[in-house]
């Protein structure tokens, strides 16, 4: 294989399932609870905020709860030993990446522990709970939401992404099941850019024809193992 400079990495809600956080699709997820129009669309927010806000409280509870796994710390200890550049964009809300020793995350969808106020639209670091309506701290208005990208809302450093996808050499899928875009188109924006494509799954993604190699099973196995090939001497 050509010599791997630069890598972005995608990761899914697969990837913080050996930390016990729900996924949206396996069975009993997230959208076998909730309707995704009732809790993760504004339209869903105008209509019955109390609802979302519970749903986004109950999910930052959990998260308390959560350890990184396996695969979030071999992530990290990629990006800080990698002798090349390694860009970590993940799907996911939860801060397990950071905690598990990331240092440099986009958070393309949002953040469960940022709270973005629709007064000031100042954002804000974010550990309690929303359905009381807590003031602000910025500007002590009652209007705090998730800082989350919903359905119908454009994701956060779509540029920098795609320009980061430009100009990788590697491109690597970890546990998405490929359902949801503009994340789901990543990889054929790498392909178009010449990079190789690489998936880390569970089991096969809607997308999975579209990466030259797709390994099955669990990220804390997975990754951790791929993470020792990218570091090994040539
Ligand atoms: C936008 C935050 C435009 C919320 C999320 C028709 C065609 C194409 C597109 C559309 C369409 N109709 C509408 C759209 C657009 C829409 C979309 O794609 N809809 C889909 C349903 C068709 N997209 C949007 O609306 C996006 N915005 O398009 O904006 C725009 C343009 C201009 C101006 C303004 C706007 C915004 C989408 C973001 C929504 N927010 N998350 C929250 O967390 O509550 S999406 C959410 O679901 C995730 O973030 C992720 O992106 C997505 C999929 O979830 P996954 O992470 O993949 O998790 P999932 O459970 O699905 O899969 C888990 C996988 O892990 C499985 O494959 C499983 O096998 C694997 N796994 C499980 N355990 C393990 C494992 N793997 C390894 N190890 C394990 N242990």
């Amino acid at each position: 294989m050509a010599e791997i400079k630069r890598i972005v990495i995608l990761t899914g809600a697969g990837i913080s399932a050996e930390s016990g956080i729900d996924t949206f699709r396996a069975a009993g997820g997230l959208w076998e609870q909730h309707r995704i129009e009732d809790v993760a669309t504004p339209e869903g927010f105008a209509s019955n905020p109390d609802l979302v806000l519970g749903f986004y409280d109950m999910r930052r509870a959990a998260l308390a709860r959560a350890e990184p796994n396996p695969a979030h710390t071999a992530l990290a200890r990629l990006e800080h030993e990698f002798r090349g550049e390694v860009l970590l964009v993940t799907q996911n809300v939860d801060d397990l990446h950071e905690r598990g020793g990331a240092a440099r995350v986009l958070h393309m969808h949002g953040e469960l522990k940022s709270a973005l106020c629709t007064s000031c639209e100042i954002r804000s670091r974010w550990d309690a709970a929303m359905q009381q309506r807590p003031p602000c701290p910025v500007c002590r208005a009652p209007t705090l939401r998730p800082d989350i990208v919903w359905f119908g809302e454009m994701p956060y450093q779509m540029g920098r992404i795609y320009a980061a996808l430009e100009a990788c050499d590697l491109f690597v899928s970890i546990g998405t099941s490929g359902a949801v875009y503009p994340a789901a188109g990543f990889v054929q924006e790498a392909r178009a850019s010449g990079a190789r494509t690489l998936e880390l799954n569970l089991e096969p993604s809607e997308g999975s024809r579209l990466f030259h190699e797709s390994r099955l099973g669990p990220a804390g196995t997975l990754v951790p193992a791929w993470v020792e090939e990218m570091l090994r001497p040539r």
